[in-house]
């Protein structure tokens, strides 16, 4: 049985990276780690293709070669897997579909043969042996969740490291928190699921016998979750692997009581940790009563943010405005917030209601449920009735992005973040690609970019006061570039929509 894995395309959007990967000559940000978990649950006999469409094109040789495609995917991805589906179906190849995309909204595709949704660990053996037999059904689902113990390492056989910006790997499923707009819970769970360190350690092990040396971004829930388990087993045998071997940076996602742990933190970023994605959403108490972030709530946020960058990891966040209980003076407040904190990568979104959670529940039961979400978390838009009315919402957002990404205010926040970051333990190697980095980086916008001015004054202050993140001060700089771009792009767009 000859099987080709699709990865569907990603529109230009805020996690795509696309603007920042061509200083680097890569092609995409992370590699479909879901589809090359699949490619090792399926008999190894059989003779695999991955096609990721952002790295390459979809050929019609491709689909003639192949007995069956198996696609997966993220909501942000349903155009692009929509007309990979038509694909198949005009070239008689029949398609099976699994992951995020199809487990929320398998309804929606028409074309699909077989529908294998939630965790492929549970419904792909009785799939195959259905197969086998020549009687598979439709759909294949289970209200259960996995043992991750029992999950093979991904076959990275199936695609090229090199065009790859970060590897991915997960250490565990599912988030002890409760937050309504979140499908986390639903999706994989409320009690954290484990791999074993040994798992992890022969992960890694797997890709740097591949060579691999770059970022790996660990690409956990909440990887924090349960830090016993952390601190007495993974950590401790992350810390040894990084000491027998060139050294790899880390990143992954957590919450923000990350910050009540100072050893926790010490021991991450001795084990390589680098960056950590938390969830802040909003500064406002109210908001956060309202959508139940407890972990958020109670605390100084921006003292945890600072806490956090000051061990050695710099905090990438998540915010969302739109709350019942926002007034239109969330939009000054979340700026004066996201600027004192130094978060350069601030990822702002409006409150959407994704299937499956709690807040969907509530918008249906109210009647303010208007659409699907389109998992773009920058373009605008939701699919609830926010009460402070969309227009004064889609504006407040507008003025709210164009601040914090324009040069001067995006600058102004990285030098925040330099000034109190504390030096890693491993730091991103500076191999050839970029070196390149840095001097496309002065071409395209130390010299043509609006932002020349505010470009020189990073790299010189840098230079002189914290000259160890030159690298990392060029780094944000070209973010800010995509950032930007990106903010310009779903401008347009809602411009050209309206
Ligand atoms: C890594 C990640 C990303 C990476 C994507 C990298 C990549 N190339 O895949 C980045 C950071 C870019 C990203 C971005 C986004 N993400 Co994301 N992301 C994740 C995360 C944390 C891990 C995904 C992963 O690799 N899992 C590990 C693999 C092994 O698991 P898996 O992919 O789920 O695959 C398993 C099953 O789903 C199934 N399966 C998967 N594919 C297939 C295919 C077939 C044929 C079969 C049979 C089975 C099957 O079997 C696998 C083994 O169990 C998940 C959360 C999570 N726990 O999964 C969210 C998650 C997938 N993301 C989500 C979303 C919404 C987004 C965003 C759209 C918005 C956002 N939250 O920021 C953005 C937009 C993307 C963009 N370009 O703009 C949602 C998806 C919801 C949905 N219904 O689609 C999730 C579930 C998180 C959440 N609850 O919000 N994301």
């Amino acid at each position: 049985m000859k099987i080709l894995l699709l990865y569907p395309e990603y529109p230009a959007t805020f996690w795509s990276f696309k603007y920042a990967l061509r200083f680097i000559r890569k092609k995409a940000a992370l590699p479909p780690l879901g589809l090359l978990t699949i490619g090792a649950m399926l008999p190894e006999e059989w003779p695999k293709k991955l096609v990721d469409l952002n790295v390459t094109k979809l050929t019609d040789r491709d689909l003639a070669w192949a007995d069956y495609a198996f696609i997966s995917g993220m909501v942000v991805q349903r155009e692009s897997a929509r007309e990979i589906i038509a694909r198949c179906k005009a070239a008689n190849l029949k398609v099976i579909a699994g992951g995020a995309l199809f487990t929320s909204e398998y309804d929606q595709f028409q074309d699909v043969a077989h529908f294998v949704l939630n965790e492929a660990e549970k419904t792909l053996p009785p799939f195959l042996a259905d197969l086998e037999k020549g009687f598979a059904r439709h759909i294949y689902k289970t209200p259960e969740f996995c043992d991750i113990r029992s999950t093979p390492a991904p076959l990275w056989d199936l695609i090229d490291l090199k065009e790859y910006a970060s590897m991915s790997i997960q250490f565990s499923r599912g988030c002890p928190f409760n937050c309504e707009f979140c499908n986390v819970t639903t999706l994989f769970g409320h009690r954290p699921r484990m791999k074993t360190a040994e798992q992890i350690i022969a992960e890694l092990d797997g890709l740097y016998d591949k060579k691999w040396r770059g970022p790996v971004f660990f690409v956990d829930d909440n990887f924090i979750g349960n830090k016993g388990y952390l601190k007495n087993h993974l950590l401790p045998a992350l810390i040894q692997w990084q000491k027998d071997r060139k050294e790899i940076p880390f990143s992954t996602e957590a919450s923000i009581n990350l910050a009540d742990d100072p050893a926790l933190m010490e021991m991450m970023v001795q084990a390589g940790f680098d960056t950590v994605f938390i969830g802040i959403e909003t500064p406002d108490e109210e908001s956060l009563a309202e959508c139940n972030k407890q972990q958020n709530k109670n605390r100084d946020l921006l003292e945890s943010v600072k806490q956090i960058q000051r061990s050695g990891l710099q905090v990438t966040g998540g915010f969302i405005v739109g709350f019942d209980n926002d007034t239109p003076s969330i939009f000054e407040r979340q700026i004066d917030f996201i600027q004192k904190s130094g978060i350069v990568t601030a990822m702002v979104g409006l409150l959407n209601a994704p299937a499956g959670t709690r807040l969907y529940e509530r918008m249906r039961e109210e009647g303010r449920l208007i659409d699907s979400v389109s998992g773009d978390n920058v373009d605008g838009t939701t699919n609830i009735l926010p009460r402070m009315g969309i227009d004064a919402l889609r504006e407040g957002y507008g003025s709210l992005m164009r601040h914090i990404y324009s040069p001067e205010h995006y600058y102004e926040r990285a030098l925040t973040f330099l000034r109190e970051y504390k030096r890693p333990k491993v730091r991103t190697p500076l191999d050839f690609q970029r070196l390149l980095a840095v001097l496309r980086s002065s071409i395209r916008l130390g010299i043509i970019g609006k932002e020349r001015f505010q470009y020189w004054k990073i790299l010189s202050w840098t230079f002189f006061h914290r000259p160890q993140f030159l690298a990392l001060a060029v780094t944000l700089a070209i973010y800010g570039h995509h950032f930007r771009k990106i903010c310009e792009l779903k401008m347009t767009q809602r411009v050209a929509k309206s």
